[in-house]
């Protein structure tokens, strides 16, 4: 059994208590412990936490006496985010921003998943999900009580406008957000034996790719994922490019230009000797509005004409230039980039199309149409925030028509 000693000290709420760890009558660890009584904590019930030292044998025995207590059993997964949802202490975008910062992987991300932690999403959505409760809750009252809805169709107009201008914000930046959750991909290519291996071993700091000094050496795509900028890059060195390649080779050739076809940035690496012509046949070989012409293995020899930049995977000359030229090419994200997210996007491109239809159907069609219209808008964004909008909406228009009183 699992007791802390000194149980005659209650812990004062909210304060860290040092004590000491007591297991089948033996002392395992000195501890905090803290106590947090219902509502106010993480879950909105009663949670007490053990601040214990961190070594695995000693967490595995912790664990294992305090699950001999009935009644005690593992948490399922993200069952406290799940438990604070359903006590109403998060909302769905608070809980959704706490698993993207445990899984974020650039500082973009940590910053993105923070501000939707921290609630500037539900706040922002909020701002968009009040007023059309108001005025979802306006129309169906005035379908429900025409002898009151003198003067709806043309109340509802502004507010209208409001909705839809906000809901349009929101979409551009989901659109945003989608791409700062995705790497980024960056394909290094270029002719056999141009030193595309060992320059993409030097950007991603590991031996990753075999070298050698056989042409053809890579054969399939090897991806590596680093950091730009604050950016997520995925980083992919392909089969050199040549006339007649063996079979595999050839279809390893494939495959870059696939790749090459949906990268962000295409960097183009040249063997040293390279000449202007040649220059010209790779870049007609591969058209790509993003690339970046590299000279290769610029400890060998001087710098080309027509490239861009000369490098030395062997030495690291120039490398950090290429980093630079690559980060300037990655698209600069706005501070509140990433508020809202892909995830989101379906919704908030439900909630504005419905809008636009909402307002084109403003004055010329039935109430009934533009009264759907904002309902399905509504619906939308009370989705993003875990909401029940029916309930929400049935809540603003009895406390707006005192009815049944
Ligand atoms: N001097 C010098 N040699 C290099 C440099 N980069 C690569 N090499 C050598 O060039 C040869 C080919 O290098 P890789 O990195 O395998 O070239 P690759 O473009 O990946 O070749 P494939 O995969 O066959 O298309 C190896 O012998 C490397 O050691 C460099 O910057 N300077
Ligand atoms: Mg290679």
């Amino acid at each position: 059994m699992l007791r802390h000693l000194a149980p005659s000290a209650r812990p004062r709420d909210r304060r860290a208590h040092l004590t000491s760890l007591e297991l089948d009558g033996q002392v395992v660890d000195e501890a905090l412990v803290l106590s947090f009584p219902a509502p106010a904590s993480f879950t909105g019930e009663h949670v007490v936490e053990l601040q214990t030292h961190g070594a695995p044998e000693l967490l595995r025995l912790l664990l294992q006496g305090a699950l001999s207590v009935p009644g005690v059993r593992l948490a399922e997964p993200g069952e406290f985010t799940r438990r604070a949802l359903a006590n109403g202490r998060v909302d769905l975008t608070r809980a959704e921003g706490i698993i993207d910062l445990i899984e974020a992987q650039s500082p973009e991300q940590v910053r993105s998943a923070a501000a939707r932690l921290t609630g500037q999403l539900q706040a922002v959505l909020t701002r968009l999900y009040q007023p059309l409760l108001s005025l979802s809750a306006a129309l169906e009252a005035a379908l429900d009580f025409p002898d009151e809805s003198e003067g709806v169709e043309a109340d509802a107009g502004e507010p209208l406008a409001t909705c839809l201008a906000q809901a349009r914000a929101l979409e551009g930046q989901a659109a945003v957000g989608s791409r700062l959750n995705r790497a980024f991909l960056v394909v290094l290519y270029g002719p056999v034996n141009a030193g595309k291996s060992t320059l993409f071993n030097r950007l991603l700091g590991e031996a990753r790719a075999l070298v050698d000094n056989e042409p053809g050496t890579t054969r399939d795509a090897v991806e590596g994922v680093l950091q730009l900028g604050g950016r997520l890059v995925s980083l992919v060195d392909t089969a050199g490019l040549r006339a007649a390649p063996g079979r595999v080779e050839a279809m390893g050739i494939e495959r870059t230009r696939e790749l090459l076809q949906r990268a962000d940035v295409a960097v183009l690496l040249l063997p040293p000797d390279a000449g202007p012509d040649e220059l010209e046949g790779w870049r007609r070989e591969v058209e790509h509005e993003r690339r970046l012409d590299v000279q290769g293995k610029s400890d060998l020899g001087p710098r080309s004409a027509g490239v861009q930049l000369a490098v030395s995977g062997l030495d690291g000359a120039g490398v950090d230039e290429l980093r630079a030229a690559l980060e300037r090419w990655l698209e600069p994200l706005p501070t509140d980039a990433g508020l809202a997210t892909e995830r989101h996007l379906d919704d908030l491109r439900t909630a504005r199309v419905a809008l636009e239809r909402a307002s084109t159907a403003l004055g010329t069609e039935p109430l009934e149409v533009v009264a759907g219209e904002v309902s399905t808008a509504l619906g939308a964004v009370g989705a993003l925030l875990g909401l029940d909008t029916s309930t929400a909406r049935l809540d603003a228009l009895f406390s707006r028509f005192c009815i049944g009183k």
